[in-house]
């Protein structure tokens, strides 16, 4: 909707600095706002609206226009009465994905592996390949208020996973500059945050130059949020002047792309192929260039990578398909039984094992027709305690017991919307390419010391491989290699015949 002349004119003050008096809002542009409002029967969030300041009322009307009311209503009104099972047509027919859609770095041939490389690195070298990061989530269960990138897992070198992804795309782009003999090669990077993580992740990469990328090819946007709602499906205030908000979920990746400009400036960079990945798994291979090229080879819209699922209780979805289509059931919504389900043919593995870890391949003609199906994006529930503006009382209360919904969409979600020919899963092995951080140091699994721990020991197995011999009076007898001078244990030959005295860097090439 265009600015109305009162915005405009309201934002000149804002901007110049020289009358900092907000405008209040005029009556003409409050009516129409809260005739919509009451209607849907969610007036109530303007019962302090009269006691307001000027720029408390600007901040609450400039909120509220926002949202869309009638389809709040419709969303919480699902997330809160779902349909019952009964009324869903059959139970869905889950089955693990077919043969044919999924390769596996553990039976492919070493010939299939190394052209996909060589196809991804001619792309990279094109500058058709661009990397997306889904930075928005606000690490809770880690225990750090910073975003989770900026996170140091206590690494020698003390690099944080921003900087080990922002090395990572650099080394890729000079791989494939010395292979094709050119200069310049650029794998931008869009680093999707919300409003939480926006401010302090952009402070991070300034402070940090942009990890040695250019500045010009690393932009910051940030994803949508929703409106927290009540468990009788009120929009909930937490002030008077403020509607509780949560970012949309990862799948408010995709209306961001498009909001951003994100997709347009793609376009006009000629991007074809679009790697989008999870902030929290220091093993991730930012724009791999065998994931690309075999993705790229395969012709597909969508392609995801996965590990082998660790047991029936670990927390990750699982790629399959649903009647037929691709899909995702994420561990938050997987009931035991499909869980703990055992393969047919050998009972020591699950049937469904395919774990997702947030590792996904899109073309990029898929994210151009984003605007055809982002609305048909379904919403999930996350019950949780909302603090609230008593309406009586006008205090902000923080509730003892979950009072309220957040709505979330899940970046897999669209897998379905795909027929499964433009459709392909590889997997590959978890020791090489996931190692998720979600929770504090002492866990004893998927925190800071498990993070640091296979870090170095893949670092370990590099050099070792190179010909190196690792000796080592420590417990911690890890090598960490920066991925300045490898990104998947090439280009160690120098290494041949060395001994490495645990832990410790390699960062020179000499
Ligand atoms: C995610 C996956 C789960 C499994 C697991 C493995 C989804 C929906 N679930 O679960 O299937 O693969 O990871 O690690 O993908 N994020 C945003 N904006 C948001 C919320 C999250 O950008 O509003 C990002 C977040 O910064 C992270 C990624 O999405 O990079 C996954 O978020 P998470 O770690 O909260 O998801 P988790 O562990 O519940």
């Amino acid at each position: 909707m265009a600015p109305t002349v009162q915005e405009m004119i309201s934002n000149i003050n804002n901007r110049s600095g020289g009358n900092d008096t907000v405008q209040e809002p005029s009556d003409e542009q409050l009516k129409e706002l809260r005739q919509k409002y009451e209607k849907a029967g969610q007036g109530h969030v303007f019962t302090f609206y009269d006691s307001l300041n000027a720029s408390q009322k600007e901040a609450l009307r400039k909120q509220l226009s926002g949202f869309d009311p009638d389809r709040i209503n419709k969303l919480a009104d699902h997330a809160l009465n779902p349909p019952k099972p009964a009324e869903i047509e059959g139970a869905p027919a889950l089955e693990p994905l077919p043969l044919d859609a999924t390769s596996s770095v553990f039976d492919s041939k070493p010939e299939d592996l190394s052209q996909w490389y060589e196809q991804g690195i001619d792309l990279i070298a094109d500058n058709t390949v661009a990397v997306v990061l889904m930075a928005g989530g606000q690490g809770t269960r880690l225990g750090s208020s910073d975003p989770k990138g900026c996170f140091d897992i206590g690494l020698p070198s003390q690099k944080s996973l921003f900087q080990l992804q922002g090395e990572r795309i650099w080394r890729a782009q000079h791989v494939a500059e010395k292979q094709h003999n050119k200069e310049g090669v650029v794998i931008p990077w869009y680093v999707m945050t919300s409003g939480p993580t926006r401010g302090p992740t952009e402070k991070f990469f300034e402070k940090n130059n942009y990890f040695g990328l250019k500045k010009e090819s690393v932009v910051i946007f940030e994803q949508g949020v929703l409106p927290c709602i009540s468990n009788d499906g009120k929009i909930i205030l937490e002030s008077k002047d403020k509607v509780a908000v949560a970012p949309d979920g990862n799948g408010g990746l995709y209306n961001a792309l498009i909001a951003s400009g994100v997709v347009a400036d793609m376009k006009k960079r000629g991007i074809k192929h679009i790697h989008a990945y999870c902030v929290d798994n220091c093993l991730v291979r930012v724009a791999d260039p065998t994931f690309i090229g075999f993705s790229g080879s395969k012709n597909v819209d969508i392609a995801t990578k996965v590990v082998r699922k660790r047991d029936a209780k670990e927390s990750v979805g699982l790629i399959l398909q649903k009647n037929g289509k691709p899909d995702v059931v994420e561990y938050s919504e997987i009931d035991a039984e499909t869980a703990e389900a055992k393969d047919s043919k050998n009972h020591d593995l699950l049937k469904f094992r395919a774990a997702n870890i947030v590792n996904h391949y899109y073309s990029y003609d898929f994210l151009e027709s984003i605007p055809s199906w982002a609305n048909r994006l379904p919403h999930h529930v996350a019950r949780k305690k909302i603090p609230y503006c008593d309406l009586e009382t006008g205090e902000t209360v923080k509730p003892e017991k979950a009072n309220g919904i957040k709505l979330e969409q899940f970046v897999f979600d669209c897998f379905p919307f795909l027929s499964m020919d433009k459709f392909a899963c590889m997997e590959v092995k978890r020791e090489d390419e996931f190692s998720p951080l979600k929770n504090a140091r002492g866990a004893g699994e998927d925190d800071p010391d498990t993070s640091r721990r296979d870090i170095m020991a893949q670092g370990k197995r590099w050099v070792q491989a190179a010909g190196a011999v690792v000796v080592s009076e420590d417990k911690e007898d890890g090598v960490e290699v920066s991925p300045l001078i490898s990104y998947g244990g090439e280009g160690l030959e120098y290494m041949q015949g060395r001994e490495v005295r645990a832990p410790a860097v390699i960062e020179k090439e000499e």
